[in-house]
């Protein structure tokens, strides 16, 4: 079971830090952003998914790693 925590808390923070890369590289002007939709159109047509169901995955994860530490716990 700890094994399972580590590999969700580790997929949190490595979506998280892609995420927080994207939201990062456009602000800081280093990553085209022309539809202002926060993801750069270099990712776009491969990772779009990935962004329009951010707060599905995150929230997915959430309770994956809650269940899983509650678990790991009881
Ligand atoms: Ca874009």
């Amino acid at each position: 079971m700890q094994d399972i925590l580590v590999v969700l808390v580790f997929l949190a923070v490595l979506f998280g830090g892609v995420y927080w890369y994207a939201g990062y590289s456009i602000r800081s002007g280093f990553a085209k952003d022309e539809n202002q939709n926060f993801i750069p159109d270099a990712w776009e047509d491969k990772f779009n998914w990935f962004f329009s169901s951010k707060v599905l995955i995150m929230f997915f994860l959430g309770i994956a790693i809650g269940y899983t530490i509650a678990k790991v716990i009881g």
